[in-house]
């Protein structure tokens, strides 16, 4: 009988493991290797967002191999926060055979340029920080892990409305980029459903250093808030001259202003910033101290919302990866978007049916110089 378990061991692949398969193990032990391919923001003045994406990633990426079950080769390439150059970058990765799936762009602006083609090719592309409306409606292979503002913003301003008993908003934003346009319909729809007085609505481009006529028709107007659609760039320099114009109402920010940036630019004038976010780093959440004290001895800083996010988001794959059992793209795409449940840094997160993301948001404030939950 044993001769016989054992011949039939031999001729059916005995006990199921895949260590034999072409193309996604390796000969220690059955560990899947996969090539995911990166496109971030690491060039230009929004740099800082795909440096903490990137370091995020990679701190995930040595944790994870590591771990040893899946070994995973980050191909990570500049977009420098414009469309085009992200499009060719996702090109080039896309047609390496090897590569399993993307990460990034960083920008919606940036991703509404590329996820369309990953989506023709069949490959799986995941937001860490594309917050703009219709990201994930782009296709069937398209997912994000990053809280959209159509549900961030207003928790916001909700909250904001509620201890300040504001009544009369003035609202700006950039009126050149995907996510600013979308986070400034969002601020004027949630505005008009709030009962909000809509005192005046003005506009900025990227890169824009004056701020003074836009402020100016803003302070005249005397609103009780400021709603603020913008990159962390032009938000921070807003957000100084509104200080130093006399402006001291607070601002509701979309998801530009979740970095440290702010605070880097703006100073003491960033104090009165109100946003909502997933992210909290002083969170006593074992796994987020854990990840606090790794990021700061790994960069020599503490992480941000789109560290956290990008090192959630490897994780993700990582773990839809190992329920694909190989590094396929149809297999992986599969198993990617039966992703629930998973438990991050960022809570409990699942994908819903079109792959945007289900989890929690918090709203914090800047006061004395730092982050803090608001209360
Ligand atoms: C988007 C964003 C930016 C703030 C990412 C850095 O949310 O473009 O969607």
């Amino acid at each position: 009988t044993l001769m016989l378990v054992l011949m039939l061991c031999l001729l059916t692949a005995c006990g199921g493991s895949s260590a034999g398969e072409e193309g996604s193990t390796n000969s220690n032990g059955g560990t899947i290797q996969a090539k995911i391919g990166v496109v971030s923001y690491l060039t230009g003045a929004g740099a800082a967002y795909g440096e903490a994406i990137t370091e995020g990633l990679k701190l995930a990426q040595s944790e994870i191999n590591e771990q040893g079950e899946v070994n995973i080769d980050l191909v990570i390439e500049d977009s420098a926060g414009e469309a085009e150059q992200a499009l060719s970058a996702a090109q080039k990765l896309m047609n390496d055979e090897e590569i399993l799936a993307i990460i990034g762009p960083t920008l919606s602006t940036e991703f509404f340029a590329v996820a369309p083609e990953a989506d023709l090719n069949g490959i799986s592309i995941m937001g860490t920080s594309t917050t703009a409306e219709g990201i994930p409606e782009i296709g069937d292979y398209v997912f994000r892990n990053s809280i959209p503002e159509a549900l961030a913003i207003p928790t916001a301003m909700e909250k904001a409305v509620e201890r300040t008993g504001a009544k009369k908003v003035a609202l700006i934003y950039g009126n050149d980029d995907v996510l600013t346009k979308s986070g400034f319909d969002t601020m004027k729809k949630t505005a008009e459903e709030m009962g909000l007085e809509i005192l005046t609505i003005e506009t900025f481009q990227k890169g824009q250093s004056d701020y003074n006529a836009q402020l100016t028709k803003i302070k005249n107007a005397d609103p009780d808030l400021i709603l603020a659609s913008a990159l962390y760039n032009e938000g921070a320099v807003i957000m100084d001259q509104a200080r130093k114009m006399g402006i001291d109402v607070p601002f509701v920010g979309g998801n530009g202003f979740n970095s440290p940036q702010v605070l880097e630019i703006a100073g003491d004038a960033a104090n009165g910033l109100i946003v909502a976010t997933p992210w909290f780093g002083e969170s006593e959440d074992p796994k987020v101290v854990e990840f606090n004290k790794k990021y700061e001895e790994a960069y020599g800083k503490l992480p941000d919302q789109f560290a956290a996010q990008s090192y959630d988001a490897l994780y993700i794959y990582a773990d839809a990866l190992k329920r694909a059992g190989e590094a396929d793209r149809e297999l992986f795409h599969e198993a990617l978007a039966e992703t629930k449940n998973f438990e991050g840094l960022l809570g409990n997160f699942s994908f819903d049916e079109i792959g945007d993301v289900v989890m929690d948001v918090k709203v914090v404030e800047i006061k004395d110089g730092k982050f803090v939950e608001f209360q």
